[in-house]
């Protein structure tokens, strides 16, 4: 039910709008959207403080929803599902090649929206600060789900992303990932919760991104197998690309898993920084496990089973202790090994299902699978 408060607040803004005064009002408006035009102006016109409510439903906007406006630290701009209703942002009106929705800005909280049928990348953050992404989904788009990209880009925390079913047609599968954090710079990044999965291309990609990303708790699974019917289909498959055009830089991945990926489930992708694979496991991927041939990477306690070609493929400069395939180290057993359970809706606070699958048990080795 719609509170008092925010019928006031969105009548206030609406008299502002209608006297064509776009400067800031004094107070930080709730904005109640039931509409595609409310939503693009809520967005493009919001100011730090601004919290945009959208009612449940399936909207269709015609051109990329977008805005430049900057919250602040204490006073970020909101942009949510309005209480528990289910709100859908459909790519399906736009012209060919665009985005639903792109932010150059810092300080926004966005959470609870499903960005879906995107004609090319779904969301994308273009050197942003302090962003919080909270539970929304990106799915069945044309080109990466999430992404974000350009220098500056810092202090980010993507948590409880679903991305998955993103496929890029025009270049048969080869560029369409869960999550793309690529082209850019800037320290602070986390992906946290994450279900990044039957993707064209890779799970997560850090191409040419050159500071430190971390990723924990996040599953990344089924990428890179051709879905589409593509008899050029050209998409890799590694769970977790962790790097690439050059760059030197130590990402972080803890406590995240990788199963059923076309190609390898944790690679460096030819960055030879000091890359950190903690508390991971790679099963059933299709080429290894773990591929780190020319990194100084630290790999500790991960478990690799069942891999095409292998466990691990790993050069002279890594570090490699208390990983299964290390000596001395034992292998655990699975107490599942169907994966059923992971599709499941994930808990009423938006962490990942529960589930056995790949879990073992151990205090001291592999993913823990929550
Ligand atoms: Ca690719
Ligand atoms: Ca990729």
């Amino acid at each position: 039910m719609r509170s008092l408060r925010n019928v006031l607040a969105a009548s206030a803004a609406a008299t502002v709008v209608g006297l064509g005064l776009f400067c800031a009002p004094a107070f930080a408006a709730t904005v109640v959207v039931s509409n595609v035009t409310d939503l693009s102006n809520a967005i493009k016109n919001a100011t730090a403080g601004t919290v945009i409510q959208v009612r449940g439903g399936t909207y269709y906007p015609t051109t990329t929803l977008q805005s430049t406006a900057n919250g602040s630290s204490s006073s970020p701009i909101t942009l949510t599902a309005y209480g528990s209703e289910v709100v859908k942002i459909s790519g399906t009106s736009l012209p060919s090649g665009s985005w639903i929705f792109k932010l150059t800005a810092d300080y926004w909280n966005v959470s609870n929206i499903i960005f879906q049928n995107s004609p090319d990348s779904a969301v994308v953050c273009q050197s942003c600060i302090g962003t919080n992404w909270n539970n929304i989904k990106t799915i069945n788009g044309g080109d990466s789900g999430f992404t974000l990209t350009g220098d500056g880009t810092s202090n980010n925390t993507v948590r409880n992303l679903d991305s998955y079913g993103n496929y890029d047609a025009a270049e048969h599968g080869e560029n369409a990932d869960g999550v793309a954090i690529k082209f850019g710079s800037g320290t602070g990044n986390l992906v946290t919760g994450a279900r990044l999965y039957n993707n064209s291309d890779d799970g997560i990609d850090l191409w040419s991104f050159s500071s430190p990303v971390t990723i924990e708790h996040t599953w990344s699974f089924g990428n890179g197998k051709n879905r589409w019917s593509d008899s050029a289909f050209a998409g890799d498959g590694n769970g977790y690309k962790l790097g690439g055009d050059g760059e030197t830089v130590a990402h972080v991945v803890n406590n995240s898993a990788a199963w059923d990926d076309a190609g390898n489930g944790f690679t460096e992708n030819s960055n030879k920084g000091a890359i950190v694979i903690n508390r991971t496991t790679a099963y059933a991927n299709g080429n290894y496990g773990y591929y780190f041939a020319t990194s100084s990477a630290k790999l500790g306690k991960n478990l690799a089973v069942g891999n095409g070609r292998g466990s691990v493929s790993k050069g002279s400069s890594v570090t490699s202790a208390g990983n299964n395939w290390d000596s001395g180290i034992s292998t655990p057993s699975f107490l599942s090994t169907n994966a059923t359970t992971c599709y499941n809706a994930r808990s009423s606070s938006g962490t990942l299902p529960a589930t056995t699958f790949l879990t073992t048990g151990s205090s001291t080795i592999g993913a823990t699978m929550n």
